[in-house]
Parts: C-alpha cells; structure tokens; sequence
C-alpha cells in the first residue's frame, strides 16, 4: 500500500465538524494537495467542544503541550493545563494559519448524508445540498448536554444551566451557587468559583478519585526558550513521565487486575488520605468504586477548594429541586442562587442526529440500533468512504484525543490513497471484519476497569464499556497500516 504523492484524483471530501478533528482532516487533506474540500460547521466559530464549553475553571487535564497537534507547536502556553480559552485561540490560531477558514461554511449543521451512485449527498440546515466522493465525520463526542431530569427543576427561583451553555449574563461573585454533578466538570467548577462565590454546593451523587498534578506556570524565560528550539517543546511534549504516565495508564485500564491499576489506586487513595484533614468530610468524599471506572479527575486544587469555609461537599442523592435551592434525600436543604447541573453528556450520539444512510438504504440509526460502533473506531460496514475521527469504540482516557485522531487521520488517508489511485472507487469493511472486532472488543471491553461496576458515560446502555480495550501500543499498531482484507472494495 502506498501513498499518493500527490492527488492523482480530484476528489472532492466533505468534513463534517469544525473542531479539533474537523480542523485536522482538513489541513491534512489541503497539504496532501487537495482542491476540493468544503467543511460544514453548525456553529457560527471553529473550536467544537472548546467553544461550546466556556464554564468558570474550564481546563484540560491533559498537559498542554501534548494537547496540541504534533505539526503545530505552541511555545506560549501558560501553564502545565491550559485553561480553555488558551486552547480555543490555539485552535483558532492553527486554522487562520494553515488557511482553513475559507473551507468552512458556518451555521450549516449537517442534516442527512446520503449514500447514492456511489456519492455522498449531503444537505445542511442552511439548504445547502451537495456532494462528495468522501466524508469525514469529525462530528466530536461530548456536545450532546444531558440534562439531569431532577424533580422540581421548574420550580427553582433562580438562574440554572447545564455547565456546556454557560449563561455569562448571571452574576457569580459574592452569589450562593450549587453544582450538580461531580466528573471532570464539576470538580474544575468547585475549584473556579470558591474564590468568587459566597457558597459554593457541590452536589455528588457519587464522590470521585482525583489524581494529584501540578499546574505550574511557564515562565517568561521558559516560553522564550521553546520559541527559539522547538526540541524543548518536544521534550515536555514526549516527557518520559508523561509517556510513560499514558503508556502505563491504558495498561492499567485494560486489565482491572493488572499492577498498573494498582499503582493508580495507590495514588488516589494516598491523595484523599493525606488532603483532606477533615475525617467526617474525608469519609464523606471516599468513593465505593475502583479507581478510574469513571474517567478520573485530575486536579491540582479540588481537595483545597471544597475544604475550605465557603464550600459544602452535599453528597448524597437530591429529593428534588425547590424554588430556593437543593433537597437532598436525607431532608437536607442547600438554598442557593444559581444551580449549575454538570451533569455530563449523552456519549452515544456521535453524528447523530444527522440522518446517515449508507448503501442500500442502511440507516446509521438502525446499524447501531444496539450500540454505536466503528471497525477499529473509524469504518462502518455500508457506509463507503465515510471515515470517523473521534467516532465509537476509539480510545477514551486521560491522555489527549488530538494524539488519537492524528493516529486515525495515517490509518484515513491511507484508506482515501486506494481510492485516489483508483485502486477501487468506495471503500467499507466487510460484516465479518466487523463482527469479529466487536466480538473481540467486546469480550476484552468487560475486562477493563471500566467495566468494574460503576456507571459512567464510557458504557453503552447494556453496561459494556464503549471504548479501546486494548493498549495504546496495540491502537498504534492498530492505526498504522489498514488490513485492506478487511475491507470490501468496488
Ligand atoms: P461526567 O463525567 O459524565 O459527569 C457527570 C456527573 O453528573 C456525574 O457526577 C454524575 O453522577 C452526575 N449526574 C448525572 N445525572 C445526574 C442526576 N440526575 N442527579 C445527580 N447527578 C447526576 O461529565 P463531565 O461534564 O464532568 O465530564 C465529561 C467529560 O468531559 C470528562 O470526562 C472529560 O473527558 C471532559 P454519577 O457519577 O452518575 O453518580
């Protein structure tokens, strides 16, 4: 298998989602010499789930400079965690810069892709009806808001929100505010708002693991220094520790038994153990599963924020909501201003709602009627030459999704190089690739820690855990060269 060295077909390709992924497919497909590339946005800016999320305290838990793409270095982060706004300029700055922005048609959500002649006919909710030999779905994962169905919610007197639709018009300093939801959100929220807050609520229906990190600053000197040699961005992008951190992490959440596990466990239970001084809140804040079943919360700051005077660690179930705060179960009410649900997200959707109709008819919503899935998280048996990045049963985790669609995008355009030599016109996986893969990925999912008995939005609705199973070593092998036996080939 080899790749074009430059287009040899003029194919035209439709990406769908203007965020990280979207960003790098279309830069990817420009440098490969590409001329026909349109990418749909729904919204009116670049930036996918940096946009959307624009919460106090917003931070990505994954360093900064491994959080960035491996062609476009930035010597000016601030920190070891960039804070979100950072990371939206970054990607803003990324796109003017590799000339992107005149490829995007914002305010166009894709409504239907259909699969017709061997074409992708796709339509926007702006009437825009076109056309593309390939799509490529960078449509993210976590922009669906699950809106916690609380009893009382209507009732509540004042200003509430889901975290991802931050309502910027409500005052927060010196204001009483709950937090419901205790994942990565809730935590970053707890600690951005004690210092502004009166009283900050936060409401855990279940505790969580938090792993320590710092968060240094990058000095004046540092960010000169990584301007002048790159390598010096390399070396904290590649730190060993970090390298070895991400390498040992996915070991561990591929084996609830493994050593690796156990050294996480470890250094989460010694991290509440020794910060929260409290022994009532401490016991209060203990959780009743494994170390990392949920997505574990990194954070250099939570235990500090919710000990001190101002903060109230509300653990337990909600009886509902009154028109002046939060009851809990236990007869408990926490009176507050503002309610924040940090309730998460519905992980399932993917591209939908779009309406995706493959060959023959196949409609996307009945092929994952039982669950969503993608052989090796990127190809859909009777879907041609659709290709997701970020899409189903990829690997989900503490380390950076940009390192995971840059490793899909080799595999993607490996795949558009046998339609663009005319080696065939359309290309999906075969039904018994795919079967075989769920088969094994599904068997090798209820291993994971994951899968340890605890819900969290890495399982699907039967509880099987939706993610990469295996190692990082094993999904770069993975991604590194297509089986093209695997795939069905016109
Ligand atoms: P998460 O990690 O899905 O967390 C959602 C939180 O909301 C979690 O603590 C849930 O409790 C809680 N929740 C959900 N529904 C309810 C109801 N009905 N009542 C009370 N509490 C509820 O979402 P985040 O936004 O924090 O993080 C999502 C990802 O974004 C994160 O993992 C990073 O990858 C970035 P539960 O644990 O189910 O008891």
């Amino acid at each position: 298998m080899t790749y074009s060295p430059r287009p040899q077909r003029d194919l035209r390709f439709i990406v769908i989602g203007a965020g990280m992924a979207g960003i790098l497919a279309a830069i990817r497909l420009k440098e490969a010499g590409y001329r026909q590339i349109v990418v749909y946005e729904k919204a009116d800016r670049i930036g996918g789930t940096w946009r959307e999320n624009t919460y106090p305290g917003l931070n990505c838990d994954v360093p900064a400079h491994a959080y960035t793409y491996s062609f476009a270095p930035h010597a000016e982060w601030s920190h070891y965690l960039a804070a979100g706004p950072e990371i939206q300029a970054y990607f803003e700055g990324v796109t003017k810069k590799h000339g992107i922005e005149p490829l995007i048609r914002f305010n166009q959500e894709v409504t239907a892709c259909v699969f017709e002649n061997d074409r992708w006919k796709v339509e926007t909710s702006g009437g825009i009806k076109d056309e593309a030999d390939v799509v490529i779905a960078a449509s993210g994962v976590l922009h669906h808001p699950n809106i916690a169905q609380i009893p009382g919610m209507d009732t509540f007197r004042g200003p509430s929100f889901h975290s991802a639709r931050w309502d910027h018009s409500v005052p927060l300093d010196g204001r009483r505010i709950a937090i419901i939801g205790s994942g990565s959100t809730g935590a970053q929220l707890v600690s951005g708002l004690v210092d502004r807050c009166e009283r900050v609520v936060h409401v855990q229906r279940s505790p969580q693991w938090i792993m320590p990190v710092e968060n240094p600053a990058f000095t004046e000197e540092q960010k000169a220094a990584f301007r002048r040699d790159p390598a010096l961005i390399d070396a904290v992008r590649y730190n060993e520790e970090y390298v070895t951190n991400v390498r040992l992490f996915t070991e561990a959440i591929a084996d609830m038994d493994s050593p690796q596990i156990k050294q996480i466990e470890a250094a989460v239970l010694d991290n509440l153990e020794r910060s929260v001084k409290d022994p009532v809140l401490r016991e209060k804040l203990r959780p009743d599963y494994r170390a990392a079943c949920k997505r574990l919360i990194f954070s250099p700051d939570y235990y500090d924020a919710i000990q001190r005077p101002n903060a109230v660690a509300a653990v337990g179930k909600i009886e509902r909501i009154e028109p002046t705060g939060v009851r809990m179960k236990d007869g408990t009410l926490h009176e507050v201003d503002i309610i924040v649900l940090a309730t998460g997200f519905q992980a399932d959707r993917f591209i939908r709602p779009t309406r995706v109709i493959g060959k023959n008819g196949v409609d996307l919503d009945h092929a994952w009627a039982l669950r969503p899935s993608a052989y090796l998280a990127v190809t859909i048996p009777d879907f041609p030459n659709f290709f997701m990045l970020n899409g189903p049963t990829g690997p989900v985790g503490n380390f950076s999704l940009i390192d995971i669609a840059e490793l899909q995008w080799g595999y993607i355009a490996q795949l558009i190089a046998e339609i663009d030599a005319g080696r065939c016109r359309i290309i999906s996986p075969t039904h018994a690739a795919m079967a075989d893969y769920e088969t094994r990925r599904i068997a090798a999912a209820k291993h994971t820690i994951f899968g340890s008995g605890c819900s969290s939005w890495y399982l699907d609705a039967e509880g099987v855990p939706a993610s990469w199973p295996w190692s990082y070593d094993a999904f770069i092998a993975a991604m590194a060269h297509p089986k093209l036996e695997a795939f069905d080939r016109v």
